[in-house]
C-alpha cells in the first residue's frame, strides 16, 4: 500500500487517543544538520510529554509514512538527496519510489486522510513579498482550505508578505485565531503587528471551536491557531528586519526561485544572525508542538 500508518499511531487513532502530526520539511530543509535530527526527536518527545502520540510524516521509497521510526527520522534528517514534497508532489513521489520530506500542505493532507485532527509546525508558507513579479504563493494556503485539520503554528514565516497572506486565508475561508493574543504571530517575532479577529486562551477553547466546526458541517477547511513565540525568546525585531532585507536582496541577486526560496532565506537568517533566528525558530516550534498536544488531548476529552 502506498500509505503506511505506524502501529503506534494506528492503535492510538483506533482507541481514540490524541495524536499530533508533525511535518518533516522543517527537519530536512528548514534546520541545519546535525541539529535537525536532535530537534526531530525532541519534538516527538514533547508531543509524548503532552500526553499525545507523535506522527511525523514523510515519504520513504515511495511509501507515505504516518509515524516514522528512528531509522526513518534519521534518514530524513541526514540524507541530502531527500526531496521537498508539497501536496502536488505526493502522487509522482509515490509512483516513482521517491524519498522526500513533506511540507505543511503534504503533511496536512496525509494527516487528514487518516483521521489525525491536530498538526503542529513552525510557520506556514504563504504569499511571498515578490508576489507581483513571481506569483509565488505557498501551496500550503490553498490546501489548508480543503482539509479539516487544526494547525498550530507561529503564524507564517516573516520572510513572507504577512498582510497579503492573511488576506488570502480570508478569501480561502480558512479560520484564523490567535492563541492568547489579538495579533497574528510573526514566526521569529511574537507579533507580526497584524490583527486577528478571534482570540482563544486555553486548549479546551480550541477544542471547542473544533467541535463547533464538526457540528456545523459544511465545507471543510483548516483551523489555524497562531501561537506566538514568547517575547523573551523572540528574535530582536531590529536585527530581524535588517538581516531579512539582506536575505531578500541576496535571493533576488542569486536568482533563487520556487521551492528553494524558503530554505534559502531560513538559512540566510540563521547565518547572518549568528544562530539567533534558529533559536527563535526552535522556541516557536517547541511551543507549537506542546500546545498541539494539549489541544489534541482536549479534543479527545470532549463530552
Ligand atoms: N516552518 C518552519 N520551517 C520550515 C517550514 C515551515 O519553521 O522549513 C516549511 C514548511 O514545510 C512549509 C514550507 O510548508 O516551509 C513552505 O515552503 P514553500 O514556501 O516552498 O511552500
Ligand atoms: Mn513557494
Amino acid at each position: 500500500m502506498s500509505t503506511q500508518v505506524s502501529e503506534e499511531v494506528r492503535e492510538a487513532l483506533h482507541e481514540g487517543r490524541p495524536v499530533v502530526a508533525l511535518e518533516s520539511t522543517i527537519i530536512a530543509h528548514g534546520l541545519p544538520r546535525p541539529r535537525n535530527l536532535t530537534v526531530g526527536r525532541e519534538l516527538e518527545a514533547l508531543v509524548r510529554d503532552g500526553g499525545a502520540v507523535p506522527a511525523t510524516i514523510a515519504v520513504l521509497d515511495g511509501v507515505a509514512r504516518i509515524g516514522l521510526d528512528e531509522a526513518g527520522l534519521t534518514r530524513i534528517a541526514e540524507d541530502p538527496s531527500v526531496r521537498k514534497l508539497g501536496h502536488r508532489d505526493l502522487a509522482p513521489a509515490l509512483a516513482t519510489g521517491t524519498t522526500g520530506a513533506t511540507t505543511v500542505s503534504a503533511t496536512a493532507w496525509l494527516a487528514d486522510s487518516v483521521g489525525i485532527r491536530v498538526f503542529a509546525t513552525g510557520g506556514l508558507g504563504g504569499v511571498h513579498r515578490e508576489w507581483a513579479e513571481t506569483q509565488d504563493e505557498s501551496a500550503d494556503l490553498r490546501l489548508l482550505a480543503q482539509v479539516g485539520v487544526t494547525v498550530v503554528c507561529a503564524g507564517v514565516k516573516s520572510i513572507l508578505d504577512v498582510p497579503a497572506t492573511l488576506q488570502r486565508l480570508e478569501t480561502l475561508g480558512v479560520t484564523v485565531v490567535g492563541y492568547g493574543t489579538d495579533r497574528f504571530p510573526g514566526f521569529y517575532l511574537s507579533s507580526s503587528g497584524e490583527p486577528v479577529d478571534w482570540t482563544l486562551r486555553t486548549p479546551e477553547a480550541v477544542a471547542g471551536v473544533m467541535r463547533a466546526r464538526d457540528e456545523l458541517g459544511g465545507p471543510r477547511s483548516a483551523l489555524v491557531v497562531g501561537n506566538p513565540v514568547p517575547t523573551g525568546q523572540q528574535l530582536d525585531p531590529a536585527l530581524h528586519d535588517r538581516v531579512l532585507a539582506g536575505g531578500l536582496a541576496a535571493a533576488r541577486e542569486k536568482g533563487i526561485t520556487g521551492q528553494a526560496v524558503t530554505p534559502f532565506l531560513l538559512e540566510y537568517l540563521t547565518v547572518h544572525t549568528d544562530g539567533a533566528s534558529l533559536e527563535a525558530n526552535l522556541a516557536a516550534v517547541r511551543g507549537n508542538v506542546r500546545l498541539a498536544a494539549l489541544v489534541a488531548a482536549a479534543d479527545r476529552d470532549r463530552p
